[in-house]
Protein backbone atom coordinates (compact mmCIF):
# COMPACT_ATOMS: atom_id res chain seq x y z
CA UNK A 1 0.00 0.00 0.00
CA UNK A 2 1.57 3.34 -1.24
CA UNK A 3 1.85 6.19 1.87
CA UNK A 4 1.40 9.04 -0.57
CA UNK A 5 -0.16 9.65 -3.50
CA UNK A 6 0.09 12.36 -5.95
CA UNK A 7 -2.98 13.79 -7.68
CA UNK A 8 -3.66 15.99 -10.94
CA UNK A 9 -6.52 17.64 -10.83
CA UNK A 10 -7.51 19.63 -14.02
CA UNK A 11 -9.76 22.68 -14.15
CA UNK A 12 -8.89 22.84 -10.27
CA UNK A 13 -10.52 26.65 -10.16
CA UNK A 14 -14.21 25.66 -11.18
CA UNK A 15 -16.91 24.75 -9.83
CA UNK A 16 -16.10 20.86 -9.68
CA UNK A 17 -12.69 21.54 -8.74
CA UNK A 18 -13.33 23.43 -5.85
CA UNK A 19 -16.10 21.02 -4.31
CA UNK A 20 -13.33 18.23 -4.86
CA UNK A 21 -10.20 19.35 -3.59
CA UNK A 22 -11.05 19.53 -0.03
CA UNK A 23 -12.16 15.93 -0.14
CA UNK A 24 -9.34 14.93 -1.82
CA UNK A 25 -6.74 16.07 0.87
CA UNK A 26 -8.78 15.13 3.45
CA UNK A 27 -8.03 11.33 3.63
CA UNK A 28 -11.34 10.13 2.59
CA UNK A 29 -10.45 9.10 -0.94
CA UNK A 30 -7.37 7.15 -0.43
CA UNK A 31 -7.14 6.54 3.60
CA UNK A 32 -5.65 7.78 7.01
CA UNK A 33 -2.37 7.11 6.20
CA UNK A 34 -1.99 7.83 2.73
CA UNK A 35 -0.57 11.60 2.08
CA UNK A 36 -1.74 13.99 -0.55
CA UNK A 37 -0.04 15.88 -2.85
CA UNK A 38 -2.10 18.26 -5.20
CA UNK A 39 -1.25 19.11 -8.61
CA UNK A 40 -3.62 21.84 -9.93
CA UNK A 41 -3.71 22.50 -13.50
CA UNK A 42 -5.92 25.82 -14.53
CA UNK A 43 -6.05 28.27 -17.47
CA UNK A 44 -3.40 31.35 -17.16
CA UNK A 45 -6.63 33.59 -16.56
CA UNK A 46 -7.83 31.44 -13.79
CA UNK A 47 -4.27 31.17 -12.03
CA UNK A 48 -5.32 33.64 -9.39
CA UNK A 49 -8.06 32.18 -8.63
CA UNK A 50 -6.80 28.72 -8.16
CA UNK A 51 -4.05 30.82 -5.84
CA UNK A 52 -7.37 31.59 -3.64
CA UNK A 53 -8.29 28.45 -3.83
CA UNK A 54 -4.65 26.73 -2.78
CA UNK A 55 -5.39 29.04 0.40
CA UNK A 56 -8.17 27.82 1.53
CA UNK A 57 -6.82 24.28 1.10
CA UNK A 58 -4.23 25.48 3.10
CA UNK A 59 -6.31 26.92 5.95
CA UNK A 60 -8.35 23.99 6.18
CA UNK A 61 -5.09 22.58 7.94
CA UNK A 62 -5.38 18.78 6.59
CA UNK A 63 -2.40 16.84 8.11
CA UNK A 64 -2.26 14.30 5.20
CA UNK A 65 -2.03 17.50 2.74
CA UNK A 66 1.81 17.08 1.31
CA UNK A 67 1.87 19.32 -1.15
CA UNK A 68 0.02 21.86 -3.39
CA UNK A 69 1.69 22.64 -6.99
CA UNK A 70 -0.54 25.08 -9.18
CA UNK A 71 0.91 25.56 -12.68
CA UNK A 72 -1.01 26.56 -16.35
CA UNK A 73 1.67 23.91 -17.80
CA UNK A 74 0.64 20.29 -18.07
CA UNK A 75 3.66 19.03 -18.33
CA UNK A 76 4.48 20.36 -14.65
CA UNK A 77 0.82 19.33 -13.10
CA UNK A 78 1.07 15.94 -14.52
CA UNK A 79 4.82 15.61 -13.17
CA UNK A 80 4.85 12.17 -11.71
CA UNK A 81 1.36 11.73 -10.70
CA UNK A 82 -0.65 8.26 -9.70
CA UNK A 83 -4.00 9.96 -10.62
CA UNK A 84 -5.16 12.64 -13.18
CA UNK A 85 -8.30 13.94 -12.63
CA UNK A 86 -9.41 15.85 -16.26
CA UNK A 87 -12.14 17.84 -15.16
CA UNK A 88 -11.54 21.55 -16.76
CA UNK A 89 -13.33 21.92 -20.35
CA UNK A 90 -15.19 24.74 -21.95
CA UNK A 91 -18.44 24.84 -20.89
CA UNK A 92 -21.70 24.44 -23.36
CA UNK A 93 -22.84 27.51 -23.93
CA UNK A 94 -26.12 28.68 -25.39
CA UNK A 95 -26.98 27.56 -28.95
CA UNK A 96 -23.11 25.19 -29.02
CA UNK A 97 -24.44 22.35 -30.51
CA UNK A 98 -22.92 18.80 -28.88
CA UNK A 99 -20.52 18.70 -32.12
CA UNK A 100 -19.54 22.07 -31.58
CA UNK A 101 -18.52 21.48 -27.88
CA UNK A 102 -16.52 18.03 -29.09
CA UNK A 103 -14.52 19.87 -31.60
CA UNK A 104 -13.91 22.60 -29.21
CA UNK A 105 -12.90 20.67 -26.01
CA UNK A 106 -11.37 17.91 -27.99
CA UNK A 107 -7.54 19.49 -28.44
CA UNK A 108 -7.44 20.26 -24.86
CA UNK A 109 -7.51 16.35 -24.50
CA UNK A 110 -4.63 15.90 -27.09
CA UNK A 111 -2.19 17.83 -25.48
CA UNK A 112 -3.20 16.96 -21.81
CA UNK A 113 -2.72 12.55 -22.84
CA UNK A 114 0.75 13.81 -24.60
CA UNK A 115 2.01 15.37 -21.21
CA UNK A 116 0.23 12.91 -19.22
CA UNK A 117 2.56 10.24 -21.69
CA UNK A 118 5.66 11.85 -21.32
CA UNK A 119 4.96 13.09 -17.19
CA UNK A 120 3.08 10.96 -15.39
CA UNK A 121 3.92 8.15 -13.04
CA UNK A 122 3.46 4.77 -14.52
CA UNK A 123 0.29 3.28 -12.52
CA UNK A 124 -1.08 6.77 -13.91
CA UNK A 125 -5.15 6.15 -13.91
CA UNK A 126 -6.90 9.13 -15.92
CA UNK A 127 -10.26 9.83 -15.04
CA UNK A 128 -12.13 11.78 -17.72
CA UNK A 129 -14.69 14.32 -15.95
CA UNK A 130 -14.80 16.91 -18.37
CA UNK A 131 -17.19 16.81 -20.85
CA UNK A 132 -18.15 15.22 -23.61
CA UNK A 133 -16.18 13.17 -21.26
CA UNK A 134 -16.19 9.35 -22.97
CA UNK A 135 -14.97 11.24 -26.45
CA UNK A 136 -12.21 13.33 -24.76
CA UNK A 137 -11.22 10.07 -22.40
CA UNK A 138 -11.04 8.71 -26.00
CA UNK A 139 -8.95 11.46 -27.67
CA UNK A 140 -6.61 11.77 -24.64
CA UNK A 141 -5.98 7.15 -24.33
CA UNK A 142 -4.97 7.98 -28.35
CA UNK A 143 -2.52 10.35 -27.97
CA UNK A 144 -1.01 8.27 -25.18
CA UNK A 145 0.07 5.14 -26.48
CA UNK A 146 2.74 4.63 -24.12
CA UNK A 147 0.00 4.65 -21.32
CA UNK A 148 -1.63 1.24 -21.24
CA UNK A 149 -5.49 1.32 -22.28
CA UNK A 150 -7.07 -0.15 -18.97
CA UNK A 151 -5.57 3.08 -17.40
CA UNK A 152 -8.07 5.42 -18.72
CA UNK A 153 -12.22 6.21 -17.77
CA UNK A 154 -14.51 8.45 -18.04
CA UNK A 155 -17.09 9.45 -15.11
CA UNK A 156 -20.39 8.03 -15.63
CA UNK A 157 -21.15 7.58 -12.15
CA UNK A 158 -23.10 10.47 -11.25
CA UNK A 159 -25.49 8.76 -14.05
CA UNK A 160 -25.64 5.54 -11.43
CA UNK A 161 -25.66 7.55 -8.28
CA UNK A 162 -28.62 9.71 -9.51
CA UNK A 163 -30.27 6.16 -11.01
CA UNK A 164 -29.74 4.35 -7.65
CA UNK A 165 -31.49 7.96 -5.73
CA UNK A 166 -34.83 7.89 -8.21
CA UNK A 167 -35.04 3.61 -7.63
CA UNK A 168 -34.92 4.15 -3.84
CA UNK A 169 -37.65 6.92 -4.00
CA UNK A 170 -40.11 5.09 -6.13
CA UNK A 171 -39.53 1.95 -3.83
CA UNK A 172 -39.60 3.66 -0.61
CA UNK A 173 -36.14 2.22 0.30
CA UNK A 174 -32.94 3.56 1.56
CA UNK A 175 -30.36 4.17 -1.45
CA UNK A 176 -27.92 1.57 0.05
CA UNK A 177 -30.47 -1.12 -0.49
CA UNK A 178 -29.59 -0.47 -4.22
CA UNK A 179 -27.25 -2.70 -6.35
CA UNK A 180 -26.23 -4.08 -9.25
CA UNK A 181 -27.43 -0.94 -11.20
CA UNK A 182 -25.87 -0.59 -14.56
CA UNK A 183 -25.43 2.62 -16.50
CA UNK A 184 -24.36 1.57 -20.53
CA UNK A 185 -23.17 3.65 -23.36
CA UNK A 186 -22.05 7.71 -23.09
CA UNK A 187 -22.49 9.74 -20.47
CA UNK A 188 -25.04 12.14 -22.31
CA UNK A 189 -29.05 12.04 -23.26
CA UNK A 190 -28.27 8.78 -24.70
CA UNK A 191 -26.73 6.65 -21.98
CA UNK A 192 -29.12 3.68 -20.82
CA UNK A 193 -29.55 3.18 -17.25
CA UNK A 194 -30.50 -0.79 -16.61
CA UNK A 195 -32.34 -1.97 -14.26
CA UNK A 196 -33.48 -5.39 -15.81
CA UNK A 197 -30.08 -6.58 -13.66
CA UNK A 198 -30.61 -4.59 -10.69
CA UNK A 199 -31.44 -5.58 -7.06
CA UNK A 200 -33.24 -4.10 -4.34
CA UNK A 201 -32.06 -5.51 -0.36
CA UNK A 202 -30.61 -8.57 -3.02
CA UNK A 203 -33.69 -9.34 -4.89
CA UNK A 204 -34.84 -8.37 -8.18
CA UNK A 205 -35.55 -4.70 -8.60
CA UNK A 206 -38.45 -5.47 -10.39
CA UNK A 207 -39.99 -7.40 -7.74
CA UNK A 208 -40.57 -3.96 -5.53
CA UNK A 209 -41.22 -1.77 -9.01
CA UNK A 210 -43.67 -3.18 -10.82
CA UNK A 211 -44.41 -0.17 -12.60
CA UNK A 212 -42.77 -0.96 -16.30
CA UNK A 213 -44.09 1.68 -17.74
CA UNK A 214 -42.33 4.30 -15.53
CA UNK A 215 -39.14 1.97 -15.31
CA UNK A 216 -39.19 2.19 -19.27
CA UNK A 217 -40.63 5.44 -19.66
CA UNK A 218 -40.13 8.76 -17.22
CA UNK A 219 -37.32 6.57 -14.81
CA UNK A 220 -34.86 6.89 -18.41
CA UNK A 221 -35.98 9.85 -18.99
CA UNK A 222 -35.28 11.64 -15.66
CA UNK A 223 -31.61 10.08 -15.45
CA UNK A 224 -30.84 11.83 -19.12
CA UNK A 225 -31.66 15.19 -18.41
CA UNK A 226 -30.77 15.32 -14.77
CA UNK A 227 -27.63 17.29 -15.69
CA UNK A 228 -30.20 19.93 -17.80
CA UNK A 229 -32.59 19.85 -14.28
CA UNK A 230 -30.40 21.09 -12.40
CA UNK A 231 -28.85 23.76 -14.39
CA UNK A 232 -32.29 25.05 -14.98
CA UNK A 233 -33.05 24.83 -11.14
CA UNK A 234 -29.61 26.13 -9.87
CA UNK A 235 -28.31 28.25 -12.61
CA UNK A 236 -25.42 26.25 -12.99
CA UNK A 237 -24.50 22.30 -13.97
CA UNK A 238 -24.21 20.12 -10.85
CA UNK A 239 -20.95 20.55 -9.12
CA UNK A 240 -21.17 19.08 -5.52
CA UNK A 241 -22.73 16.02 -6.57
CA UNK A 242 -20.22 16.08 -9.99
CA UNK A 243 -17.79 15.87 -7.33
CA UNK A 244 -18.74 12.87 -5.27
CA UNK A 245 -19.34 10.80 -8.12
CA UNK A 246 -15.54 11.37 -9.30
CA UNK A 247 -14.63 10.46 -5.84
CA UNK A 248 -16.89 7.61 -5.75
CA UNK A 249 -15.59 6.74 -9.05
CA UNK A 250 -11.85 6.65 -7.52
CA UNK A 251 -12.84 4.81 -4.62
CA UNK A 252 -14.94 1.80 -6.84
CA UNK A 253 -10.92 1.69 -8.41
CA UNK A 254 -9.07 1.33 -5.48
CA UNK A 255 -11.54 -0.78 -2.98
CA UNK A 256 -12.69 -4.74 -3.74
CA UNK A 257 -16.08 -4.42 -5.13
CA UNK A 258 -18.68 -6.55 -2.80
CA UNK A 259 -19.45 -9.83 -3.99
CA UNK A 260 -22.36 -10.06 -6.43
CA UNK A 261 -22.11 -5.85 -6.91
CA UNK A 262 -20.56 -3.63 -9.55
CA UNK A 263 -20.44 -0.15 -10.08
CA UNK A 264 -20.34 1.73 -13.93
CA UNK A 265 -17.56 3.62 -15.33
CA UNK A 266 -16.64 4.34 -18.90
CA UNK A 267 -13.59 2.26 -20.02
CA UNK A 268 -12.09 1.41 -23.05
CA UNK A 269 -14.45 -1.72 -24.80
CA UNK A 270 -12.57 -5.06 -25.13
CA UNK A 271 -15.72 -6.07 -27.55
CA UNK A 272 -17.55 -7.09 -24.77
CA UNK A 273 -21.83 -6.98 -25.42
CA UNK A 274 -20.58 -6.28 -29.15
CA UNK A 275 -19.43 -3.03 -28.56
CA UNK A 276 -16.92 -1.34 -30.60
CA UNK A 277 -13.29 -2.19 -29.35
CA UNK A 278 -11.63 0.82 -28.18
CA UNK A 279 -14.65 2.92 -27.83
CA UNK A 280 -14.85 4.63 -24.18
CA UNK A 281 -18.19 3.27 -22.91
CA UNK A 282 -19.86 2.44 -19.98
CA UNK A 283 -20.17 -0.93 -18.53
CA UNK A 284 -20.77 -2.53 -15.18
CA UNK A 285 -17.44 -3.22 -13.34
CA UNK A 286 -15.68 -4.76 -11.15
CA UNK A 287 -12.48 -4.23 -9.47
CA UNK A 288 -9.69 -6.15 -7.98
CA UNK A 289 -9.50 -3.26 -5.39
CA UNK A 290 -5.90 -2.24 -6.91
CA UNK A 291 -7.40 -0.58 -9.96
CA UNK A 292 -7.61 -3.81 -11.74
CA UNK A 293 -11.05 -4.02 -12.99
CA UNK A 294 -13.07 -6.47 -15.22
CA UNK A 295 -16.42 -5.76 -17.38
CA UNK A 296 -18.91 -8.07 -15.66
CA UNK A 297 -19.94 -10.61 -18.15
CA UNK A 298 -22.98 -12.29 -19.11
CA UNK A 299 -26.15 -10.36 -18.44
CA UNK A 300 -29.08 -10.71 -19.79
CA UNK A 301 -30.36 -8.15 -21.85
CA UNK A 302 -33.91 -7.51 -23.50
CA UNK A 303 -34.38 -5.85 -26.88
CA UNK A 304 -35.62 -3.04 -24.74
CA UNK A 305 -32.42 -2.96 -23.65
CA UNK A 306 -30.33 -3.93 -27.02
CA UNK A 307 -32.06 -1.05 -28.76
CA UNK A 308 -31.15 1.94 -25.77
CA UNK A 309 -27.41 0.57 -26.12
CA UNK A 310 -27.13 0.33 -30.01
CA UNK A 311 -28.67 3.98 -29.75
CA UNK A 312 -25.56 5.07 -27.48
CA UNK A 313 -23.07 2.75 -28.91
CA UNK A 314 -24.18 4.64 -32.07
CA UNK A 315 -23.78 8.35 -30.53
CA UNK A 316 -20.12 7.46 -29.47
CA UNK A 317 -19.44 6.38 -33.13
CA UNK A 318 -20.71 9.26 -34.64
CA UNK A 319 -18.54 11.51 -32.00
CA UNK A 320 -15.65 9.78 -32.64
CA UNK A 321 -15.74 10.33 -36.46
CA UNK A 322 -16.22 13.94 -35.31
CA UNK A 323 -12.72 14.36 -33.90
CA UNK A 324 -11.24 11.44 -36.46
CA UNK A 325 -8.22 13.86 -36.99
CA UNK A 326 -7.20 13.92 -33.21
CA UNK A 327 -7.22 10.22 -32.66
CA UNK A 328 -3.70 9.53 -34.31
P1 LIG B 1 -16.38 25.26 -14.53
O1 LIG B 1 -16.59 26.07 -15.76
O2 LIG B 1 -16.83 25.77 -13.21
O3 LIG B 1 -14.82 24.94 -14.38
C1 LIG B 1 -14.05 24.47 -15.43
C2 LIG B 1 -12.64 24.96 -15.20
O4 LIG B 1 -11.81 24.36 -16.19
C3 LIG B 1 -12.48 26.47 -15.33
O5 LIG B 1 -11.89 26.98 -14.13
C4 LIG B 1 -11.57 26.64 -16.55
O6 LIG B 1 -10.67 27.73 -16.40
C5 LIG B 1 -10.84 25.30 -16.54
N1 LIG B 1 -10.29 24.93 -17.84
C6 LIG B 1 -10.84 25.07 -19.08
N2 LIG B 1 -10.00 24.62 -20.01
C7 LIG B 1 -8.92 24.15 -19.35
C8 LIG B 1 -7.70 23.57 -19.78
N3 LIG B 1 -7.43 23.42 -21.07
N4 LIG B 1 -6.81 23.20 -18.84
C9 LIG B 1 -7.07 23.39 -17.54
N5 LIG B 1 -8.18 23.96 -17.07
C10 LIG B 1 -9.10 24.33 -17.99
O7 LIG B 1 -17.00 23.82 -14.84
P2 LIG B 1 -17.37 22.64 -13.83
O8 LIG B 1 -18.75 22.84 -13.34
O9 LIG B 1 -16.28 22.47 -12.84
O10 LIG B 1 -17.43 21.41 -14.85
C11 LIG B 1 -16.26 20.91 -15.45
C12 LIG B 1 -16.58 19.89 -16.51
O11 LIG B 1 -17.27 18.79 -15.97
C13 LIG B 1 -17.49 20.41 -17.65
O12 LIG B 1 -16.98 19.95 -18.89
C14 LIG B 1 -18.81 19.72 -17.37
O13 LIG B 1 -19.58 19.57 -18.53
C15 LIG B 1 -18.32 18.40 -16.82
N6 LIG B 1 -19.30 17.61 -16.06
C16 LIG B 1 -19.24 16.26 -16.21
C17 LIG B 1 -20.05 15.41 -15.49
C18 LIG B 1 -19.98 13.93 -15.66
O14 LIG B 1 -20.83 13.23 -15.07
N7 LIG B 1 -19.04 13.36 -16.40
C19 LIG B 1 -21.09 15.95 -14.58
C20 LIG B 1 -20.83 17.35 -14.15
C21 LIG B 1 -20.27 18.26 -15.20
O15 LIG B 1 -21.30 18.73 -16.00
Amino acid sequence: MATSVKVAVTGAAGAIGYAILPRLASGQVFGPDVKVTLQLLELPGAMGALEGVAMELEDCAFPLLEGIVLSDQAATAFDGVNWALLIGSKPRTKGMERNDLIKENGPIFVGQGKALEAKAASDVRVVVVGNPCNTNALIAMMNAKGIPQNQFSAMTRLDENRAKAQLAKKAGVGVGALTNVAIWGNHSATQFPDTDNAKINGAALTQAITDKEWLQGDFIKVIQQRGAAIISARGSSSAASAANAAIDHVKAYITKTPAGDWFSAAVPSDGSYGIDEGLIFSFPLTSDGNCGYSIVQGLPLSDFAKDKIQKTLQELRDEKAVVADLLV
